[in-house]
């Protein structure tokens, strides 16, 4: 079966077919695609984001898509960045930079005041126009010093207390099993088994 995932981003590219490894889906980015419609997420939820990511490019190509909208929510910034974690220090900002203007925010913010959440909502839209969606979470905090070199994004300044490592230390079989993407798109598998089972 043959899936489009709407997104330039290939740090995700990366860990969504790992995720979907033995599921016998093609998975095709949209760096394989000229002339892709530029899409502004302008929605209000990490879900709305999603879901108007997943319709436009299934209009665009005809296939079915999968989207994913996700982001940092960082407790005492009141939820900051959230859906803006892509562009919080500018609109074509590096991950470095982002991580700089939080780490600059949180400067005097002691580390037990420092708890924060990754959300995912991921969107499967078919081409008859129906759609599912699923959500992940994962919670953690947000620590001063980089460290490791796995994944992406604010993944060196996120430490996940239960495994006593940042999210960029963690192998990435293992940020997969537990992260907010990995825990959605385990609920996305296990809707996909049971429809075949129906079927
Ligand atoms: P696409 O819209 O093309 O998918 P994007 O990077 O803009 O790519 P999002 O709009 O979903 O993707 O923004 C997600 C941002 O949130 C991402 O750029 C990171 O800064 C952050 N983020 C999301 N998941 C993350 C993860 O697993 N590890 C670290 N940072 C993550």
């Amino acid at each position: 079966m043959k899936i489009v995932f709407a997104t330039k981003n290939e740090g995700k590219v990366k860990e969504i077919k790992e995720m979907l490894e033995g599921m016998n889906i093609e998975l095709i980015s949209l760096n394989h695609y000229n002339h892709v419609p530029e899409i502004s997420e302008n929605g209000k939820s990490f879900l709305e984001n999603a879901f108007k990511k997943a319709k436009i490019i299934s209009e665009f190509t005809g296939e079915t898509v999968m989207a994913d909208d996700s982001g940092l929510q960082v407790d005492i910034l009141k939820g900051e960045p959230g859906i803006y974690s892509a562009r919080y220090a500018g609109d074509k900002a590096t991950d470095e930079e982002n991580n700089n203007k939080l780490l600059a925010k949180l400067k005097d913010v002691p580390p037990q005041k420092r708890s924060a959440s990754f959300f995912c909502s991921l969107v499967l839209y078919k081409k008859d126009g129906s759609y599912d969606s699923f959500e992940g979470r994962w919670d953690g905090q947000i620590i001063d010093e980089r460290r490791g070199s796995n994944g992406f994004g604010y993944d060196p300044i996120f430490f996940v207390p239960g495994l006593k490592l940042t999210a960029a230390e963690l192998p990435p079989a293992i940020k997969n099993k537990v992260s907010h993407r990995g825990q959605a798109f385990a609920k996305l598998k296990k809707s996909f088994g049971e429809k075949l089972e129906n079927t």
